[in-house]
């Protein structure tokens, strides 16, 4: 028997910080539209796909808010989520959240699931946010996602959608093998992760390969080690003097990349992803129940970062 579902990573190229929402919803609209040709059932756009990488700067509050979307869909986004339901087409959407929660107003690095009758069936709230709160000069640019974001607070869920178990990380959410046996244990077979990953560190020389490479590791073990596909989507290019990685990719669950991008521009990529193609894994070399033995895996101290075995808590 096989579950397939055909996947379109719509990688985006550079999105200038004065581009207008409308400008980039028509670039994603006309993405999804190749992916509706080409067969697509859910069309994968990246992390803070709406707008530049504003976490690049140091901003006020006013200019930050600015980047933020304070209703989903809003009055900009509504052609897309029409655009969907018009091709019959579900998709997922990285963007800044700012939303009010128990009188508090709150900002979060988003991603949503929204079903093919365009309906938002999942949201997941970036948990891992890299880089720093404060301004550091000595940065060539700055990556202040911990000033401009709230930890997330949704968990790692996973929905029951187009036919089988889908999860959402976000971008540094990948370097984490935890966040994918999160994942994993729910039985998840389908994994979209939206990044915004500059090519160059901002603090210290790392060959550009590396960080190419570590993208693709990251992702490929995710997926190999919890049998489940992973579709990784770029905002790529040189994006406000930053150079942005490319290299969206469609990954098997035997790790397996099958669709790769060769721009840094927009580009969609397609792969018929079999969510059966896990099963064999999950069944024998991942089976958790049988192989997995949690009571040895030690007591994590928080305090000292140690794993020490059981009973020699210091
Ligand atoms: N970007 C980068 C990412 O995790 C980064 C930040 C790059 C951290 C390389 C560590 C090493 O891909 C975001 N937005 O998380």
């Amino acid at each position: 028997m096989s579950r397939i579902v055909t996947v379109a990573a719509a990688q985006l190229g550079p999105i200038a910080r004065d581009e207008p929402r409308a400008a980039v919803v028509a670039r994603m609209i006309a993405l999804m539209r190749e992916a509706a040709e080409r067969s697509a059932d859910l069309v994968v756009y990246p992390e803070l796909a709406l707008t530049t990488f504003f976490p690049r700067w140091l901003l006020d509050d006013a200019e930050a808010d600015a980047f933020f979307e304070a209703e989903m869909p809003g009055p900009e986004t509504r052609p897309l989520f029409d655009e969907a339901a018009a091709l019959g087409v579900g998709f997922h959407l990285g963007y800044a959240e700012l939303t009010r929660e128990e009188g508090e107003t709150r900002r979060f690095n988003t991603a949503i699931l929204v079903d093919k009758a365009g309906a938002v069936v999942g949201k997941y709230r970036k948990v891992h946010l890299p880089g720093h709160a404060e301004h550091e000069p000595e940065r060539e640019f700055q990556h202040l996602e911990k000033r401009y974001f709230e930890v997330g607070n949704l968990g790692f869920p996973v929905w029951e959608a187009l036919g089988g178990r889908v999860g959402m990380l976000i971008c540094n959410d990948r370097r984490w093998p935890e966040a994918f046996r999160v994942l994993g244990l729910q039985g998840v077979e389908l994994v979209l992760i939206g990044y915004n990953t500059p090519t160059l560190n901002g603090l210290a020389f790392e060959p550009p390969h590396r960080r190419a490479f570590h993208n693709h590791l990251s992702m490929q073990a995710g997926a190999y080690q919890n049998g489940a596909w992973v579709v990784g989507v770029a905002k790529a290019g040189r994006e406000e003097g930053v150079d942005m990685l490319g290299g969206s990719a469609i990954v098997s669950p035997n790790g397996e990349i099958v669709a790769q991008a060769r721009s840094v521009d927009d580009e969609v990529i397609v792969a018929a992803c079999d969510l059966d193609d896990g099963a064999f894994l999950k069944s024998s070399t991942f089976n958790f129940a049988a192989h997995r033995r949690t009571e040895h895996y030690g007591l994590i101290v928080e305090t000292t970062g140690l794993v020490l075995p059981r009973g020699k808590a210091p």
